[in-house]
């Protein structure tokens, strides 16, 4: 027989404690996003707009996830709302055990939503559950209309599709028709979304934030 020890399966330890932290934020009544995308599509300046619109009558908190820096966590906290940094440390997607520790250090009890925003990738953070109520994915016009079809399984397992910067969307060959179709083949039930983050005027996060309330109070 191998002497070779084989070390636990990673995925199969995250499903443990992504159940256990599932159980707690469900207990408390906290509605969980975990948003999605490769780096620079948005999330962060998504998430500033809808933290503006909301955080009158929802008390939110966020987990930001990224290698290093403290960077999106300092954008948050500046619209006042509490949050949490995570730095993985060059690893590519946040994970339960992560996530754990991120909610010890929130006061759950003063929290409706939590926004974890993953590290930014469209491969790895995919194939890892945090407890979530919701997967939503960013994708930005500038990266293509071809990237849904090139990595399918976030496009898949997301709720909502948000394709942000579409202030941008005359100065790429971005096809939205294809876009549109594309997302339909690979997931007929997730709802889409067109905002944009321009400093001025947003467009498209109203609605955006008027589902989110929804999905709030459906939980
Ligand atoms: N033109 C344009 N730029 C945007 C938009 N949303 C975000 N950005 C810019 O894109 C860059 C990356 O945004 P960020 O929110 O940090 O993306 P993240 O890495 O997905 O969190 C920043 O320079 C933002 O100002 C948008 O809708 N339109
Ligand atoms: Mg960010």
């Amino acid at each position: 027989m191998s002497k070779i020890k084989v070390v636990e399966n990673i995925l199969h330890t995250n499903d443990e404690i992504t159940s256990q932290n599932k159980r707690l934020l469900n207990e408390k009544g906290i509605y969980v996003i975990n948003m999605m995308s490769s780096p620079g599509s948005g999330k962060t300046s998504l998430l500033e707009r809808v933290i503006l619109k909301l955080k009158d009558n929802v008390r939110i908190a966020v987990i930001e996830g990224d290698l290093y820096t403290t960077k999106d966590a300092e954008r948050i906290e500046a619209q006042g709302v509490p949050v949490v940094q995570i730095n993985t440390g060059g690893a590519c997607h946040l994970d339960g055990r992560m996530i754990k520790g991120a909610l010890d250090s929130l006061n759950l009890d003063n929290v409706d939503l939590l926004v974890i925003e993953n590290v930014g990738n469209l491969v790895c953070p995919a194939a890892f559950e945090l407890g979530e109520d919701i997967k939503i994915t960013v994708l930005s016009t500038p990266e293509g209309n071809d990237k849904p079809l090139k990595y399918p399984r976030m496009f898949e397992n997301s709720g909502a599709v948000i394709l942000n910067k579409l202030d941008l969307l005359e100065f790429t060959n971005f096809n939205k028709v294809e876009f549109y179709q594309d997302i339909s083949s690979l997931n007929a039930h997730a709802i889409i979304f067109e905002t944009s983050c321009v400093r001025e005027q947003d467009q498209g996060v109203e609605e955006l934030c008027t589902w989110i309330r929804q999905q709030i109070n459906n939980k």
